[in-house]
C-alpha cells in the first residue's frame, strides 16, 4: 500500500498517524485529566507524555496510564531542560516511529482537546496548523489582564519584527506534519520557552510550508503551577529581536539601500 493510500486509511482521515506530544513538569494534578480528554476527543491519535523527571511524580502517573492504554506512551527525560528540548525529543521519538504528524499541547488544560478535531481537519490541507487565540472566533477564558496584554504585545512585536502573517506566534497548540518538520529543519533550534514556538513559526514561514491558523478556546490553568517566568519572557524578547535584526540585515544585502534602512 502506498503512502497516499495509508494516509487515507490509517490513523486520522487525511492526515495519517498522529502523535500528540504533551510536555510535563509537575503536572500530577493534570496529566490524567488531559490524556483522558485527548483520548475521548480524538480516539485515533496516540499520545506521548514527555516528562522531565517531575519531582511530583507526574512521570509515574503517566506510566500507569500508559500501562492501561496502548495508545499512550511516556518519554522519561533526566531533568528539567525546558519546553523546547522536551518537544524536540518528542518530535524525534515520533519520527523514529513513522508518525505522519505531531501535535503540541500543554498539559494544564489551557489547550482544549475538544478543539483537536478542528485542528486535524485543517491539517488535511496544511503543513502546519496553529491553534490561535487571536483570530476571529477564538476565545480566551479567565486570563488576567497582564497575561492578555503580554500575549497581545508579544505577538504584535513578533509579527512586526519577523514579518510573519501569523496572529499567534507564541501559542503552543499546533499540528506539524513530520514532512514539514523535515523541511523546516530543527537542528539549529535552541529556544526553550515561548521563543521555541516563535522560532518554529519563523522557520516554517521561511521554509514556505503551508501554515493555517484555526481559532481555539484557550483557558487559564485550573490546577498546578505555571512555569512561566521573567526569564522565559526575556528569552523570547531577546531572540525575536536578534532574528529580526538578522533577517533585515540579510534582506538589506539584496535590496536597494533606501528600502533596507531599519529600524
Ligand atoms: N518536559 C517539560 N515540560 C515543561 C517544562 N516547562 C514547562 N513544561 C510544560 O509545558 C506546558 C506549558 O507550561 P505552563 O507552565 O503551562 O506555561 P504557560 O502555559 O506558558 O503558563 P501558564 O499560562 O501560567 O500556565 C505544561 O504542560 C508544562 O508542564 C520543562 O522544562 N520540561
Ligand atoms: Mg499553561
Amino acid at each position: 500500500m502506498g503512502v497516499a493510500a495509508d494516509r487515507r486509511t490509517v490513523g486520522h482521515p487525511g492526515v495519517g498517524r498522529v502523535l500528540v506530544v504533551i510536555p510535563t513538569y509537575n503536572e500530577a494534578d493534570n496529566v490524567r485529566r488531559i490524556v483522558d480528554r485527548v483520548r475521548v476527543a480524538a480516539p485515533a491519535v496516540d499520545v506521548l507524555v514527555a516528562d522531565d523527571n517531575s519531582p511530583d511524580g507526574t512521570g509515574a502517573i503517566a506510566d500507569t496510564i500508559a500501562g492501561n492504554d496502548p495508545r499512550v506512551h511516556v518519554l522519561h527525560r533526566p531533568g528539567k531542560e525546558g519546553l523546547g528540548a522536551a518537544y524536540l525529543a518528542g518530535f524525534a521519538w515520533a519520527r523514529r516511529r513513522g508518525y505522519d504528524a505531531v501535535v503540541e499541547m500543554d498539559a494544564d488544560g489551557s489547550h482544549a482537546p475538544e478543539d483537536l478535531p478542528a485542528l486535524l481537519a485543517a491539517a488535511r490541507d496544511a503543513d502546519v496548523v496553529i491553534g490561535s487565540r487571536w483570530t476571529r472566533g477564538a476565545r480566551v477564558l479567565n486570563w488576567p489582564w497582564r497575561r492578555l496584554l503580554l500575549s497581545r504585545v508579544g505577538n504584535l512585536y513578533a509579527r512586526v519584527a519577523l514579518g510573519m502573517p501569523v496572529s499567534d506566534a507564541t501559542g503552543g497548540y499546533r499540528v506539524y506534519r513530520t514532512s514539514a518538520l523535515d523541511a523546516i529543519g530543527l537542528d539549529s533550534v535552541r529556544s526553550q520557552g515561548y521563543a521555541f514556538q516563535v522560532e518554529l513559526s519563523r522557520l516554517a514561514h521561511r521554509a514556505g510550508v503551508r501554515i493555517v491558523e484555526v481559532p481555539i478556546t484557550f483557558a487559564e490553568r485550573e490546577h498546578g503551577d505555571s512555569k512561566m517566568s521573567p526569564l522565559i519572557v526575556a528569552e523570547a524578547l531577546w531572540r525575536v529581536t536578534r532574528w529580526g535584526v538578522r533577517d533585515r540585515r540579510s534582506a538589506a544585502r539584496g535590496r536597494p539601500a533606501a528600502l533596507a534602512r531599519w529600524p
